[in-house]
């Protein structure tokens, strides 16, 4: 009994807008984390990790992968989205259900109904690692939310306004927690503050972010 009085409260307290369009989804994930782990798991075994080149000629600290059938690519010549994993030369893994089944879920929950992504990007962040301030515009459509997963260690997520020269919102990100983000807020700048060292019980001294989309 106690604990359904619990969790109502908590739930309620769980969400917050971080801005019209932009909603912030405490613990959103938890419940799936064995699943979520179990299926990254299986997309880095046949799509590692691997240290893209800006085309400024930056190596990025965060490791990245894709699944689904666009995944997110950076080189020297430009950002984009393809088809192929440019190591492998196979298609990128296809999108378990797992992560199509939240990324709905948690689309709906702040009011954008029939989410179906077509890319998921993952992040994967050692001690150190960080992702400086960015618009996410390769996308097709801007009408079309993103859906982001946080794993594993606790990382700052710089949260700003639709010009780089506002100044960011610092907001802690846990394990489980669930941005999502479209309307007004699609084209705000982002980034991660550099990542600190830690250990955490399922993830090890990593964070793992998935970033859902409709790229295509
Ligand atoms: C990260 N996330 O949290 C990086 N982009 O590791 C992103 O770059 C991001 O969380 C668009 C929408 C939500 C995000
Ligand atoms: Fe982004």
């Amino acid at each position: 009994m106690t604990m359904d009085l619990f969790d109502g409260a908590s739930t309620l307290e769980a969400q917050e807008q971080l801005a019209p369009g932009a909603m912030l989804l405490r613990g959103f994930a938890v419940t799936d984390e064995r699943e979520l782990l179990g299926a990254l798991a299986e997309v880095i075994a046949q799509a590692p990790f691997r240290h893209m080149v800006t085309p400024g000629g930056f190596r990025m600290s965060v490791g990245m992968s894709n699944c689904g059938a666009l995944g997110w690519i950076t080189d020297e010549s430009g950002y984009r989205y393809g088809p192929i994993d440019p190591l492998s030369g196979q298609p990128w893994p296809a999108l378990p259900e797992v992560f199509l089944r939240l990324a709905a879920q948690a689309a709906e929950r702040a009011g954008f109904s029939r989410f179906v992504p077509d890319a998921c990007l993952i992040n994967r962040y050692e001690p150190g690692s960080r992702l400086s301030l960015h618009q996410d515009k390769n996308e097709r459509d801007f009408g079309e939310p993103i859906v982001s997963v946080s794993l594993g260690l606790p990382a700052v997520f710089l949260f700003g306004g639709s010009r780089r020269s506002l100044p960011p919102r610092r907001i802690g990100l846990m394990h489980g927690d669930v941005v999502v983000w479209g309307g007004p807020a699609r084209l705000s700048y982002h980034g991660v503050l550099p990542l600190k060292e830690g250990f955490h019980s399922l993830v090890g001294a990593q964070r793992l972010n998935l970033t859902l989309r409709k790229a295509g």
